[in-house]
């Protein structure tokens, strides 16, 4: 792959979700092409807990430890909270400019690496194999994954309504081929976003691919639901606070309460207490973070910045008694 990551991700590189400092050599490479001048801490990681004082994290990410982007070659701690980039990076670092984050999914190439799904139509209603191979840049499959929370990729499949949110685990055969049998309910126009690090010539290289799948029918788009703060998954009221901008990462912290109303018990699910997911109305823009490794007051904490102005939806799984559910919300960002 080039050493520089396509133009189309460079726009918005140096900035976070959550936690955003690219990994290895490109993160100079990138930082120096801008000239820009940025601020680059990384998390505290299990020290965060005193930081847990609302007034001090309302508006500040956590405490440095340690300056600079990440060495070379270093392994991502998938405890620590982070973000999954389009662009072939993962970040554990907080970075606060005037700018949004980074988005993916986007492209159905990226990285050097390019989304080839075999079949992009589908019966409304009907469970249908859906198979798909990232290749690379001589057009070989790659069949070299790494696993990020627990998982060699990550499917997420939303109509473009942002109705219908599904966060899927295909399987890979050794031919590199991916495949799952997926239930697409209504007719309509939906996007497949392939999250995942691939491992080519030893390097690995993390991005987040899309594509369309169609459903012929008759599509009857949905209006994204008004902005609110709970829902109600599967008879848990789930609860989030915090408000996200453009300007700076923000905490959200997410509560979940079960059906007596006592807080649920949360378990691990993929290696941490959520995922967060967040997709912009209008192109579906995708954005994918990680909270903190440890509950605070029973919650869940995320570390998001807004990509830009408009409407999101925020998705967001989390794991009761084995069970896994989606909360989400609608979010606006003036
Ligand atoms: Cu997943």
């Amino acid at each position: 792959m080039p050493d520089h990551p396509p133009a189309e991700n460079d726009a918005d590189a140096p900035v976070g979700i959550g936690a955003e400092t690219p990994v290895g050599e490109r993160a100079g490479f990138r930082l120096a092409a801008f000239g820009a001048v940025l601020i680059v801490v990384l998390f505290a990681g299990y020290g965060l807990g005193r930081l847990n004082n609302s007034t001090a994290s309302a508006s500040a990410p956590p405490a440095p430890t340690s300056s600079g982007a990440a060495m070379p070659g270093m392994v991502m701690d998938e405890s620590q909270p982070h973000a999954h980039n389009s662009d072939g990076t993962v970040s554990q670092a907080a970075v606060t400019t005037p700018m949004g984050a980074a988005v993916g999914g986007l492209s159905l190439s990226s990285g050097g690496l390019t989304l080839v799904p075999e079949t992009t139509t589908f019966t409304a209603g009907k469970a249908q194999r859906l198979a798909f191979r990232v290749k690379g840049a001589g057009g070989a499959p790659v069949t070299t994954y790494a696993t990020v929370h627990d998982k060699p990729l990550h499917l997420v499949v939303v109509r473009r309504d942002l109705t219908g949110f599904q966060h899927l685990h295909p399987t890979m055969a050794s031919d590199g081929t991916w495949g799952i049998d997926l239930t697409l309910a209504e007719p309509g126009s939906y996007r497949m976003i392939a999250d995942f690090t691939a491992i080519v010539g030893g390097q690995q290289i993390a991005t987040t691919l899309g594509g369309d799948l169609t459903v012929a029918g008759n599509y009857a788009p949905q209006a994204l639901p008004a902005p609110a703060r709970t829902d109600n998954a599967d008879g848990f009221a789930v609860s989030y606070e915090g408000t996200p901008n453009t300007q700076a990462t923000q905490p959200l912290l997410m509560q979940v309460t079960g059906p007596g109303g006592a807080a649920a018990r949360l378990d691990p699910y993929l290696g941490a207490f959520g995922h967060l997911v967040v997709m912009r109305e209008g192109d579906l823009a995708y954005v994918h973070v990680h909270p903190e490794p440890l509950l605070v007051d029973g919650r869940v904490k995320f570390w998001l910045t807004a990509p830009s102005s408009g409407s999101y939806r925020m998705f967001f799984d989390f794991q009761v008694a084995g069970q896994v559910h989606t909360a989400s919300w609608t979010l606006k960002i003036d």
